[in-house]
C-alpha cells in the first residue's frame, strides 16, 4: 500500500473545510494513519517549496502557509499517492475540474486548500519531512476486504 502525504493549507482551516476534506478522503476509502496540526515556519516552508523558490510568488505562498496552523495528514491505500493527487485537482483552482476538493472550494492558484505529494518518490521524502516513526499508527482496517481485492491489498 502507497503512503502519501495531505497539507490541509490554512485557508482549509480558517474556511471550516477541514471536516469536509478529510471526509471525502475518507468516503474514497483511504485509510488514515498519521495526523498532526502545526504551525509551519519559513525554514521548512523553503525546504518543502524548494522547486519554487525562485518564482515571483514565492513569498506570498510562504506567507499564506504560515498565516494559520496547518493539519498534515498521511493517507495510505492503494495506489494513493496519484488517487489523492487527482482528488486534489489543478493547481491553479480556477481550472480545476468541479468534483475535485479544489475545483468544489476554491479559485485561486495559490490559496488552492491543500497540499498533495506529486510521486511516490516525493511522499516519502515529504512524509520524513513531517512525521517520525512513532506518529504512525498501526491498527487493522476490518472492511479493507469490501474495499480491494487481494492483489491490492
Ligand atoms: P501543487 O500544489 O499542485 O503540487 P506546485 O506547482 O507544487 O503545485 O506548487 C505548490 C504550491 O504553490 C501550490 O499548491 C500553490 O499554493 C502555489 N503556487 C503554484 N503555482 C502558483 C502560481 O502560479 N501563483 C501562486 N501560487 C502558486
Ligand atoms: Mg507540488
Amino acid at each position: 500500500m502507497e503512503r502519501t502525504l495531505v497539507i490541509l493549507k490554512p485557508g482549509c482551516l480558517q474556511r471550516g473545510l477541514v471536516g469536509e476534506v478529510i471526509s471525502r478522503f475518507e468516503k474514497r476509502g483511504l485509510k488514515l494513519v498519521a495526523m498532526k496540526m502545526v504551525q509551519l515556519t519559513d525554514e521548512i516552508l523553503d525546504v518543502h517549496y524548494a522547486h519554487l523558490k525562485e518564482k515571483p510568488f514565492f513569498p506570498w505562498l510562504r506567507d499564506g502557509m504560515k498565516a494559520a496552523p496547518v493539519i498534515l495528514c498521511c493517507w495510505e491505500g492503494y495506489s494513493a499517492v496519484q488517487v489523492v493527487r487527482d482528488m486534489a485537482g489543478a493547481t491553479r483552482a480556477s481550472k480545476a475540474v468541479p468534483g475535485t476538493i479544489r475545483g468544489d472550494f476554491s479559485m485561486s492558484a495559490q490559496e488552492n486548500i491543500v497540499h498533495t505529494s506529486d510521486s511516490l518518490e516525493n511522499a516519502t521524502i515529504e512524509l520524513d519531512r513531517f512525521f517520525v516513526e512513532s506518529d504512525y499508527c498501526d491498527y487493522i482496517s476490518p472492511l479493507d476486504s469490501y474495499k480491494y481485492a487481494p492483489d491490492e491489498m
